[in-house]
């Protein structure tokens, strides 16, 4: 009898985290993270390899940081996308940056910047945007303690200086990031995580 009951507020909770990530859960992805916009020198993979460390979700936006006038943002079809060809992008061409895209429809989306040679040299991004009713990669709800968390957020048990240890930039591009701030492309994983766990334990406390 202890094991149905738990079994379906295990149940529950799963259900209602995966609610709330969907719901509440509108994820800013920094295109390039710290290289921004630009072509890429050291590797023409440099933009699908950062998209494959992305999960895209219907509403969530991509920022396109550049330098403005030398670059731009072109949404462009997949054909057009292949063959790096500008002559008829879809909708305008914005060049100031930093340009915002919000992912509205699910299914593969493609963008490049349509000044002459930079898509070839591989200054072009092409991303699968899913539905809210994918299950996100959450954290397993069957162990209460909030000390199993994501590899994106340090464990809240182990003392360690807040931003001295930040993760160093992962592309030859990058210039190392100036001191201050985490880096931009964990912290939507910590707010989330953070969020889980606050819900996870007021549902125990209301639970139990
Ligand atoms: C996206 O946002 C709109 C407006 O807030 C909302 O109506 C819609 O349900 C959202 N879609 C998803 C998949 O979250
Ligand atoms: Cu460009």
């Amino acid at each position: 009898m202890a094991a149905c009951s738990m079994n379906r507020l295990v149940g529950f909770l799963f259900v209602a985290i995966s609610l709330l990530h969907c719901t509440s859960a509108q994820t800013t992805h920094i295109v390039g993270d710290a290289s921004g916009w630009a072509v890429p020198l050291a590797d023409p993979t440099f933009y699908s390899s950062w998209a494959s460390r992305q999960t895209f979700r219907v509403n969530d936006t991509l920022v396109f940081n550049f330098a403005s006038a030398r670059h731009d943002v072109a949404t462009v079809t997949r054909t057009a996308y292949d063959a790096c060809d500008a002559s008829s992008p879809i909708g305008p061409v914005p060049t100031t940056s930093p340009v915002t895209v919000t992912l509205t429809t699910q299914g593969l989306q493609y963008y490049f910047c349509s000044v002459q040679g930079h898509c070839a040299a591989g200054q072009k991004l092409s991303i699968n945007v899913v539905g809210a009713t994918v299950s996100p990669p959450t954290r397993t709800p069957t162990l209460p303690p909030p000390t199993r968390t994501p590899t994106l957020s340090p464990p809240p048990s182990i003392a360690m200086p807040p931003s001295s240890s930040a993760t160093p930039p992962t592309t030859s591009m990058a210039p190392p990031p100036a001191a201050g701030g985490p880096p931009s492309n964990s912290a939507p994983g910590v707010v989330v995580t953070g969020f889980s766990v606050t819900i996870l334990s007021v549902a125990l406390a209301l639970l139990l």
